[in-house]
This record gives structure tokens, C-alpha cells and sequence, in this order.
């Protein structure tokens, strides 16, 4: 018997019945499978081996031009109950999927090996973590669950000593979009892939397990899991303090995990710590704190934009043992993209000569599969079973004008308010222009498994005597002028901001109230080198467009009737009230003006 956890192996067994895979492999997560997979991929044109001199170990994977993206218009969250899944979700009642989705599935291993993959999310020995077997018949798919997850006989050991696991099923089937779902079953605790060999489609402990069936166990187990960053904080005096961050996509979150201080700060003894780049799951601990683990070991990171100047970390890891997926390639082999460096690409990410007339040389969703260990700000603390505690939650988006560089939420349900009321521009707004707002709560609209509403109630039951909760943040690094050019330097210097939260977290400065929330005080908020007009405008509160945006969120608030938690709206309320006895200030006024 292939594992001693019978449910495995028959739940395996029906899954070879229904694809009829040529062959079984078990994955023990050993070098030598890992060398035997590269070979196979090699000697199949799967993956191309990079400069084995400036990139040793490093392979390219181009994957068809039409899977190169998560599919949300194809992603589905089965719940018996429409309700459930919410306003927030596409849904389909399981009775219908499990059929649409097997039909597709029948046969579709032909001739090919299944792999079983089983694998933890978060470190083998943790609490915290959760287990999962995803069946693939995918090697790159085996290749990056080797890199993202503890993958492997470990993995195994503890699946069967707990008798539980998360089962997703996957095949790549013809990459067709055309017959593509991506389902997932909370209540069964599963998830099928059909049809995309792509990143967030097909590594299902990412997207799929960490974020959308965790986020529903959590609710009933009573822990988060959250679409966040975690970084360390380490001040002159050698105390550190972690932070998680949640963010929509292309908001800088893999720059902001893994940020180097300006000189300054380093000369003067700060040091910034990677925890995790993308996901975070928190249990309140005895101490009544938030502990937090990355359940993910690898980074599965945009390249395009990634430079010396956005990320000096992001590239020392890149340098070896990595998986790129469509990037170009440079005339002697090296991996390349928009904004690495100068250099011409000769050729693109469909393997074309390149040429300019095609579009970018890197598709703009081209990626990296990456160790954790190898970033340089890598901290062991990544792998301690009890997590690490969190003192500050940051929620940010990508907003041209009205929002502040940074404010802090009164209490735990003004954060939760900030959270839900999340939004970013989809496009960068010119010159005094706002662009396309999109709600996404927490950043997890893609990756929410269950109704917002019932989401929303769930953090604010973390509020119970006895916790000490994080502070809550929201910051805003996209703030631009009247010219259109960004007010805030952004990068490492966002240092300075997360110095003033710490400050606010230990109790050393105080801030300035408004209805938004609270405020760094003039002069407390290192920007002695940023215009006094962009500071104005960075730190004020337009009352009128505040009042807009209230009116938005409110409205947004609506779609989720009866689920919606009356805190939050009592909270929308009071703010509203607050913006109204407030009259537009000197400063306020000049920010309008600006916006
Ligand atoms: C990701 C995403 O891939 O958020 O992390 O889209
Ligand atoms: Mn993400």
C-alpha cells in the first residue's frame, strides 16, 4: 500500500479509475526526484535549462500563450447553500459541478504519470499548519509544489498520523480555455482543476487550499487565513516586531516582504526580516496576540518590474536554483524582463526573436518559483512551529488621490471597517483624473471562500476581552500631484512609515485625530526631505471626498443584505456623522484642490 491512511489510497484509487493515468508516483520529495522530474522535462522541451554560469540550476518554462493568468470568470466555489459563497464568489451547487467537472476529468490522464503530491502548508511541526494531497499530472506543477510547499514523505508522515487533508485534484487536461474550471468544495473540504497549467490554477496549495478553503476552515476553527505578507522589524535595539500587510495585486507586496532600509536606517542598526510574501494564516495564542506562520516555503513572485532599484533581494535569490515561467531571454540565455535592466532581449516569452512589434519581451504575469531560504532577508523565525507574534495589520491599495499615506483605525472594528472598505485603482490615474476604483475587501476578493458578509463578522469576533489585537493600519504608497508624478518616494523608504506605526504599536508618539482615523502628527513622521506641499497633501483629509468614498463603500456594503454586519455599518455611520460637523480645513481644501 502506497500510504497507510486507507481514505488516501482509495480516494486515489478512484481518481486513477476515472483518469486512467498510465502510471502512479507516489512523491517522497527526494533530490533524486527532483533530478529525475528536470531530466524528464528537459528531454520533453517542458522546461529549457538557463546560463548555467550567471543562473546555475535555473530552467525556463514557457507555458501555452493562452494559460498564462488566474481565471476568475472560471473559479467557483461550490457551497450547497448560493448564500454561502456570497455576492463575493461565482458559485454552483456541488451536486452540478462534481459531474460538469468529472466529465472532463474522465480519461484526461491518458498515457500520462499521476503524481501524488502530498505536501503541508506551514511548517512540518506547527499547529498551525495544515495538510494537503494535491494529484497532478503535471511535473512543472510537481517541480513548484517542491519549491512552494513542504512536499514530500514529511508531509506524508503527518497526513497520516492526523488522519485529515485538504484533496485537490488537477490535470492539465487539453489547456483549452474553453474547457477550463477551477472548483473548489469548502464544505468537503476539496478542490478540482481542469484545463490551466498555470501558477494560481494548478500549484493548489497557493491560491486554492492557503487562501480559499483555509479561509472557510478558519472560520469555523476560529483563526484567519489572509492574503498577507509578514516581515520583521529589528530596531537599534534589537527588538523585533512583525507586521502582516494585505494588498491587491501589483501594489508591491513581494518589495515591501523583503525591503532593504534606506542608509540611514541601516547605519543606524534597523534590519528588515522576510517572513512571508503573499499569504499568512493567525490563531490567537495563549497571550491573547495574533501568531502568525507562512504556510508557503517559496515565493511565486511577478518578475516584470523586478530590479536592483524595486527589489535588491528578490534578485540575489534569482541568481540559482529557480523556475522562471514566460520571461524573455537574453542572447546568452539569461532570464529577462520589463525593468530588470537595459539590456535588449533576443528572445520573448512565446520563444519568438524578439521584436517590440509583439509586445513585451516578458509576458507582464511572468513569474519566479523560488525557495524562501534563498532570499537574503530570509529569517528562521519562518520556520518556528509557534509563529511569530503580529503587533501591526496594514491594509493598502493603489488610490491616486483622497487617501493618506498612512492612518491608523481607532480600534479593532474601525480596522475591520478599513479592511472591508479596501479598494484600488485598476488603471494609474493622469493628472488629476481618478481611475477605475475596484472594491477588494482585505484584498481577497479572488480568494475569499465564503460570503463577505459572514467574512467580515468573523474578524470582528476577535475582539474578546482578554486579546491584544494588532494595530490596525491603512497605507496609500500611490498618492499622487497634481502633475501626475507620485508624491512619496516609495521602495525602501516606505521604512519611514512602518518606523511611525511601530512608534504608534510601542506607545512613543502620539497622532492627530480625524473622523478617517488617526494621523502622523507634522514632524512625526520622518519626511524632512519631501516637499512641505507633498506632505500636506500626503497627510490630509479632503472632507468632502471622504464623504464621497463613505457614501461608496456604504453603497458597496449593500449587495451584502442581511449578511452584512451591522458594526460595520454603525461604524460607516459614525465616520459620516463625524465628516459632516467637520468643514472642509485650510489643508483639506488644498488637498481637494489637488486631487
Ligand atoms: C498572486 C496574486 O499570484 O495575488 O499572488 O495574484
Ligand atoms: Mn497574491
Amino acid at each position: 500500500m502506497p500510504s497507510q491512511l486507507a481514505t488516501l489510497n482509495d480516494w486515489v484509487d478512484d481518481v486513477a479509475r476515472l483518469t486512467q493515468p498510465e502510471r502512479i508516483h507516489w512523491c517522497d520529495g527526494s533530490e533524486q526526484e527532483r533530478q529525475a522530474l528536470l531530466e524528464l522535462m528537459l528531454a520533453s522541451g517542458d522546461l529549457l535549462a538557463l546560463n548555467p554560469d550567471t543562473h546555475p540550476d535555473c530552467y525556463l518554462h514557457r507555458s501555452s500563450p493562452s494559460d498564462v493568468a488566474r481565471v476568475e470568470h472560471l473559479t467557483f466555489v461550490c457551497t450547497s447553500e448560493r448564500e454561502d459563497a456570497g455576492p463575493n464568489n461565482n458559485w454552483m451547487a456541488p451536486a452540478d459541478a462534481h459531474p460538469k467537472i468529472d466529465a472532463l476529468f474522465a480519461g484526461s490522464m491518458r498515457g500520462r504519470t499521476m503524481y501524488v503530491v502530498p505536501y503541508c502548508m506551514g511548517p512540518i511541526g506547527s499547529p498551525i499548519s495544515r495538510c494537503g494531497v494535491e494529484i497532478t499530472d503535471s511535473p512543472y506543477v510537481v517541480a513548484n509544489m517542491r519549491i512552494m510547499t513542504r512536499m514530500g514523505s514529511a508531509a506524508l508522515a503527518r497526513i497520516e498520523r492526523e488522519e485529515r487533508f485538504v484533496k485537490g485534484l488537477h490535470s492539465i487536461g487539453e489547456l483549452d480555455p474553453e474547457r477550463r474550471f477551477i472548483m473548489h468544495f469548502p464544505e468537503e473540504l476539496s478542490i478540482k482543476s481542469y484545463g490551466s497549467g498555470y501558477g494560481g490554477n494548478a500549484l493548489l496549495g497557493k491560491k486554492c487550499h492557503a487562501l480559499r478553503i483555509a479561509s472557510h476552515q478558519a472560520r469555523s476553527e476560529g483563526w484567519l487565513a489572509e492574503h498577507m505578507l509578514i516581515v520583521g522589524i529589528e530596531n537599534p535595539q534589537g527588538e523585533t516586531r512583525y507586521v502582516a500587510a494585505a494588498f491587491p495585486s501589483a501594489c508591491g507586496k513581494t518589495n515591501l516582504a523583503m525591503l532593504i532600509p534606506p542608509e540611514g536606517y541601516r547605519a543606524a542598526g534597523w534590519k528588515v526580516w522576510t517572513v512571508g510574501d503573499d499569504i499568512c494564516w493567525m490563531q490567537p495564542g495563549e497571550d491573547g496576540q495574533l501568531w502568525a506562520i507562512n504556510p508557503e516555503a517559496g515565493y511565486f513572485g511577478v518578475a516584470p518590474g523586478t530590479s536592483q532599484k524595486t527589489n535588491p533581494n528578490a534578485l540575489a535569490m534569482l541568481t540559482r536554483d529557480a523556475i522562471f515561467t514566460n520571461v524573455a531571454l537574453t542572447a546568452d540565455n539569461q532570464p529577462w524582463w520589463e525593468g530588470l535592466d537595459e539590456r535588449v532581449p533576443a528572445t520573448d516569452w512565446q520563444g519568438r526573436d524578439y521584436d517590440p512589434a509583439n509586445g513585451p519581451a516578458a509576458h507582464p504575469n511572468s513569474r519566479f518559483t523560488v525557495s524562501a531560504r534563498q532570499c537574503p532577508s530570509w529569517t528562521p523565525k519562518a520556520e518556528e512551529p509557534a509563529g511569530v507574534p503580529i503587533s501591526a495589520i496594514v491594509f493598502g491599495g493603489r488610490r491616486a488621490s483622497l487617501v493618506p499615506l498612512v492612518f491608523e483605525a481607532r480600534d479593532w472594528t474601525h480596522g475591520v471597517l478599513v479592511g472591508a472598505a479596501m479598494a484600488s485603482e485598476t488603471t494609474a490615474a493622469a493628472t488629476g483624473a481618478v481611475g477605475v476604483v475596484r472594491r477588494d475587501p482585505m484584498a481577497m476578493k479572488p480568494f475569499c471562500g465564503y460570503n463577505f458578509g459572514d467574512y467580515w463578522n468573523h474578524w470582528l469576533s476577535f475582539d474578546q476581552p482578554g486579546r491584544k489585537l494588532p494595530k490596525v493600519f491603512h497605507v496609500n504608497w500611490f498618492r499622487k500631484g497634481a502633475d501626475g508624478q507620485f508624491l512619496w518616494p516609495g521602495f525602501g523608504d516606505n521604512m519611514r512609515v512602518l518606523e511611525w506605526m511601530l512608534r504608534r504599536v510601542e506607545g512613543s508618539v502620539e497622532a492627530a485625530e480625524t473622523p478617517i482615523g488617526l494621523l502622523p502628527q507634522p514632524g512625526d513622521l520622518n519626511a524632512d526631505d519631501v516637499a512641505p506641499e507633498a506632505v500636506d497633501l500626503l497627510l490630509g483629509v479632503d472632507t468632502d471626498g471622504w464623504r464621497e468614498e463613505l457614501a461608496a463603500i456604504a453603497a458597496y456594503f449593500d449587495g451584502y443584505g442581511e449578511r452584512m454586519p451591522q458594526a460595520l455599518l454603525a461604524e460607516c455611520e459614525r465616520i459620516s456623522a463625524a465628516l459632516e460637523a467637520r468643514p472642509q480645513t485650510a489643508q483639506s481644501r488644498r488637498a481637494s484642490s489637488h486631487a
